[in-house]
């Protein structure tokens, strides 16, 4: 569907629209898949839901990870986009904000976890070792040692994972080396982990948003317990969290909210 149509639609239900309240959707596991398409029956939800209120995503992935996933002109369907948890900002489809991992930590300290990463990395055995080791993002890293694996060899790292918590132990020795050197961690996905400036884990969007001084925030995401890339902003007073187990929870949680 063009801009220009999403525009007609929303402006024909506009006077309907409860302009005061703010539906705020994680991506993986929450609207979609992990790392797979939206479906033609979400897509057509959120629409419908944004004659109802206001629509946005946070998701941990970068923009064009997020545009895969949610379409080319994600910033025209909804009405914000947070990529990175916010630390990529669009609003009403412009670009409000970028942030900058590196200005923010200096290459002192960038190239320390740099190379610790890349080390430990190296004496990691798997079955198959794959693709961007560290994806180096605007507000974020993202170490991924499958990065550019097939689905099968990302579902087969999930699983050993979930054995052998290889990601949990990563991230563990990384708590231990950094601790007091202000970095943070969230796991948010299936093969990789997320790192961050404490601080710029998905709350940061929130602070964003202050300014459109909405009376409610729904949040709704998967990844809600601690360790989890959903925790901090699932938890905080600022918004009304929702746990969802997969996107056909979502929906239902949202008919239920706003279409009874
Ligand atoms: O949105 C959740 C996560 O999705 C991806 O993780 P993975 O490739 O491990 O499934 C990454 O884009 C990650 O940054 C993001 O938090």
């Amino acid at each position: 569907m063009c801009a220009a149509l999403y525009c007609i639609i929303n402006a024909m239900a506009g006077s309907s629209v409860d302009t005061t309240t703010l539906c705020l959707f994680d991506v993986d596991g929450t609207l979609t898949a992990a790392r797979q398409r939206v479906t033609p029956e979400m897509d057509a939800f959120l629409q419908r839901l944004r004659q109802k209120v206001k629509v946005g995503v946070v998701g941990g992935s970068d923009f064009e990870k997020i545009k895969e996933q949610l379409g080319e002109d994600v910033v025209e369907k909804v009405d914000y986009v947070f990529a990175e948890n916010g630390l990529v900002a669009y609003k009403a489809g412009k670009l409000l904000s970028v942030q900058s991992i590196q200005a923010h930590l200096g290459e002192e300290l960038l190239q320390d976890f740099i190379n610790f990463c890349l080390n430990y990395m190296a004496k990691i055995k798997l079955p198959k070792k794959r693709g961007t080791f560290i994806e180096f993002r605007n507000g974020m890293l993202n170490v991924s040692r499958w990065a550019s694996c097939t689905q099968e060899e990302r579902m087969e790292f999930f699983e050993l994972d979930k054995k052998e918590h290889i990601r949990d132990k990563f991230v563990a020795a990384l708590r231990k080396e950094f601790v007091g050197r202000g970095l943070a961690f969230s796991i948010g996905g299936q093969i990789s982990f997320d790192v961050f400036p404490e601080g710029w884990d998905k709350r940061y969007c929130l602070g964003i948003l202050e300014k459109d001084a909405y009376e409610k925030i729904h949040f709704f995401g998967d990844k809600t317990m601690p360790g989890g890339n959903d925790y901090e902003i699932y938890m905080d007073p600022r918004t009304i969290g929702h746990e969802v187990s997969c996107p056909e929870d979502t929906q239902r949680i949202c008919e239920e909210l706003f279409f009874q």
